[in-house]
C-alpha cells in the first residue's frame, strides 16, 4: 500500500471511528446459543488482519467467503475489542470513504472477497498495537435464508502493514 493511500485510509478511519463507537458499545452481549456454520455451509479462505502502526486505533480483517447456501453476514465480534463492524468502501466525489453496513449478502456458491479497498471487517477502538505474527480470534455472525443465526469463529493471522496478497489474489479472479 502506498504512503498516500495509507494516509487517506487513516483519515477515513478517524472520521469513521467517532460516530459509531458509542453505538456499538451500547449493543448488549449476545447469548452464546448460536449454531456454528459448518465447513460445508461456509468456506472461509485466506483470512488475515493488517498489523497496525503506533497510534493506529483501527484495522481491517480480510478474507474470502463462499457459502453453499445464501447467507448474510450481519456482524462480527472479537475479544480484541468491543467495537467490530462490517464496512464497505466506496469512492464518493473522488474520495475513498468507508462506512458501516448493517449486512452483507453472500450469494450461494459465489466467492465474496473482503479485501483492502472493498468490504472488510473493521476492528476499532484498539487499545494496543496489533502485531504481525499474532493470531486474533474473530467470530462471524451470519443469518441463513430462513433467518436462523449461525456463527463461525476464525483464528486470524496478523500480517505486516505491507502485506497485500489478499487484494492481488482477488484481482487474478
Ligand atoms: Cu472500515
Amino acid at each position: 500500500m502506498s504512503t498516500i493511500r495509507m494516509s487517506s485510509l487513516l483519515i477515513a478511519l478517524a472520521a469513521a471511528a467517532t460516530p459509531f463507537a458509542s453505538q456499538a458499545q451500547s449493543t448488549p452481549a449476545r447469548a452464546a446459543v448460536v449454531a456454528a456454520a459448518s465447513e460445508q455451509q461456509l468456506q472461509v479462505r485466506d483470512p488475515w488482519i493488517r498489523a497496525t502502526v503506533a497510534g493506529q486505533k483501527a484495522t481491517g480483517a480480510f478474507m474470502v467467503l463462499q457459502p453453499s447456501q445464501p447467507l448474510v453476514l450481519v456482524g462480527a465480534r472479537s475479544p480484541l475489542t468491543p467495537v467490530v463492524e462490517v464496512h464497505e468502501m466506496a469512492v464518493v466525489d473522488g474520495v475513498m470513504k468507508m462506512r458501516r453496513i448493517p449486512q452483507l449478502a453472500l450469494p450461494a456458491g459465489a466467492a465474496t472477497g473482503l479485501k483492502p479497498g472493498g468490504y472488510h471487517i473493521m476492528l476499532m477502538d484498539l487499545q494496543a498495537p496489533v502485531q504481525a505474527g499474532s493470531v486474533i480470534p474473530v467470530t462471524l455472525e451470519l443469518r441463513d435464508a430462513q433467518g436462523k443465526a449461525l456463527e463461525r469463529t476464525l483464528q486470524i493471522p496478523v500480517r505486516p502493514v505491507s502485506y497485500s496478497a489478499g487484494s492481488q489474489q482477488m484481482m487474478h479472479h
